[in-house]
């Protein structure tokens, strides 16, 4: 497998609202980003991946771009963006920045301009089709609720937005569109960022014909069949790489619903000089039934422990993957796949052991590395999210039995991963002075950086231990993997390997001891790390229990 420093690298991702407010304001910001990097380079880090800064109107968080090239004031503005990456280049720190071009802001100048007339120039940076029986153009359904055609009386026709009526969906057919994108990544890697996570990219090709989606109420495969993996999309890819990526030595990585086992490599197979990387969401959306995340089904721990395996048997040798268990779109990684309240610490670790001993680039996620939890807010009121509230307000229409529904904001709302993180015990968590944007997690007194920082046993500095195990351990970065009990209902035992050593690692993902009577020769092995007190007895795993063991050579 050929060498990167990227593939290599331990990915740290700050949602920048939610990290540290430096100015009282409520809001997260980059000056507050910038007094915290001695703590993240304590962590052993090697790449910050920073959601939006850009300049927006906030209806998606940023994700709704209303200047490519301008860094938010609200977040400290250009003066501020400039100061921090020179910071984290100081560091020996990398940048990666969120690219967002699936779809502009409704306040961008190209949509204030293209809803004007329908002779503007900028008419056809973005989709509008005249209605339909007096509706919109088709039966598609946005992401976050409702019609994907938003009417405008203008010009008395309806444009496209998969995401909220404030989301327009760029018109990549059109080459000035595309080059108008060129300019944009051109310009951060000439401002010295070292790479971009691409947002929703599986959907930048749109399938012209605007057929209607057969099943509308089914979340995947309407995806599948009508928005992801559009007919020019690889095309578009290998165009951007050739025009700007393939001139800096930077990392991609594309995110995107309906990327899958059978289309990855078109993204990623290195011979294709698309994208270095892309998220998957097969273990993610396991527990999301036909309806998606508000119609949730029970985890599949068996198809969990598949979704790996299958990767990484997809991508060996031709592509690279990414690991991660949780970002800003989905509840706390513990709170899914751990257990967040008698075993939180030690489930949260156990997690660290999966996330940190996979092959593949490593995503970890703000205050997953001090075991943040979901929060259970009582009112909607406190929530901020625009999916939750759209799926909200969509339920009452439905006339859904509202407490019902509460339970599952709790346990689905993207607001699980976006509190404040925690800081200290003080006021706010140590986040802001002010009132924050979203309320704390009242859970922070007892879980925050604070008071892990000289504990040797917290779960911050297990992920140190991790993190800095993998970086002495490049098997575990490169070698080979094999499950070694796919069908154990809540073991999850791996091997891997390469030419120089050999670790294993065995993980009890329950709350009851197991036996893990797997076919190998224990004594050869010798434990290296285990989230529990050391010495015991690898096969028989306590509660949670993780251990990584590594051959006596
Ligand atoms: O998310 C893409 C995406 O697929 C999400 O809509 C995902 O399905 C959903 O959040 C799961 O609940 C990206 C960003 O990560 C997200 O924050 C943005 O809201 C979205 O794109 C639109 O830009
Ligand atoms: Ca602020």
């Amino acid at each position: 497998m050929k060498k990167a420093w990227w593939k290599e690298a331990v990915v740290y991702q700050i949602y920048p609202r939610s990290y540290m407010d430096s100015n009282g304001d409520g809001v997260g910001d980059i000056p507050g980003i910038i007094s915290k990097l001695d703590y993240i380079k304590s962590l052993g880090v090697d790449i910050i991946w920073l959601c939006p800064v850009y300049e927006s109107p906030n209806d998606d968080n940023g994700y709704d771009i209303s200047d490519y090239r301008k860094i938010s004031e609200e977040f400290g503005g250009d003066p501020a963006f400039d100061e921090l990456l020179e910071k984290i280049h100081g560091k020996g720190l990398k940048l990666v920045m969120d690219l967002v071009v699936n779809h502009s802001s409704d306040e961008h100048e190209w949509f204030e301009e293209s809803r004007k007339s329908k002779d503007s120039p900028y008419r056809d940076y973005y989709f509008w089709k005249p209605g339909k029986d007096n509706g919109p153009p088709n039966n598609w359904t946005s992401f976050f609720s409702g019609s994907t055609w938003e009417y405008d009386s203008r010009t008395d026709e309806y444009f496209l937005h998969l995401f909220t009526k404030k989301q327009p969906d760029l018109n990549w057919e059109n080459p000035k569109v595309r080059q108008e994108i060129y300019d944009v990544v051109d310009y951060w890697f000439k401002r010295g960022i070292d790479g971009f996570r691409m947002d929703v990219i599986s959907l930048i090709s749109k399938q012209l014909e605007f057929e209607d989606a057969s099943n509308p109420e089914n979340y995947e495969e309407t995806i599948k069949t009508r928005y992801a993996n559009g007919p020019r999309i690889h095309e578009f890819l290998q165009e951007m790489n050739k025009e700007v990526l393939s001139k800096y030595d930077i990392m991609t990585v594309g995110e995107g619903p309906g990327i899958d086992l059978d289309n990855a490599l078109f993204y990623v197979d290195d011979s294709r000089d698309e994208l270095n990387m892309v998220f998957h969401f097969d273990h993610m959306f396991i527990d999301n039934g036909p309806g998606g995340k508000y119609d949730p089904i029970e985890m599949n721990f068996i198809r969990f422990k598949e979704v790996f395996s299958q990767w990484d048997e997809r991508l060996k040798g031709k592509g690279w993957g990414s690991i991660f268990l949780g970002n800003h779109d989905f509840s706390r990684m513990v709170s899914r796949f751990g257990s967040d309240s008698e075993f939180r610490v030690e489930s949260s670790k156990m997690l660290a052991m999966l996330l940190l001993s996979m092959r593949g680039t490593v995503y970890v996620y703000q205050g997953d590395e001090i075991g943040m939890t979901n929060v259970a807010f009582p009112q909607i009121t406190d929530y901020n999210d625009v999916e939750t509230l759209n799926s909200w307000k969509e339920a009452e229409e439905r006339g859904e039995d509202m407490n019902a529904f509460m339970k599952l904001v709790h346990k689905q709302s993207r607001d699980n991963a976006r509190t404040p993180m925690q800081w200290d015990s003080s006021q706010n968590a140590g986040f802001s002075s002010g009132t924050p944007w979203i309320k704390v997690n009242p859970n922070y007194e007892e879980i925050n950086v604070a008071d892990q920082e000289p504990d040797s046993d917290s779960i911050l500095n297990f992920y140190r231990k991790m993190i800095a195990f993998r970086k002495n351990n490049p098997c575990l970065v490169y070698g080979d993997y094999q499950d070694l009990a796919p069908q154990h209902p809540s073991l999850f035992a791996f091997r891997r390997w390469d030419e120089d050593s050999e670790s294993l690692v065995l993980l009890n993902f329950s709350s009851t001891e197991l036996m893990a009577d797997i076919n190998l020769d224990f004594d050869k092995f010798e434990i290296a790390i285990s989230n529990m007190d050391e010495g015991a007895d690898p096969k028989l795993l306590l509660p949670w229990q993780g251990i990584l063991l590594k051959r006596i050579n």
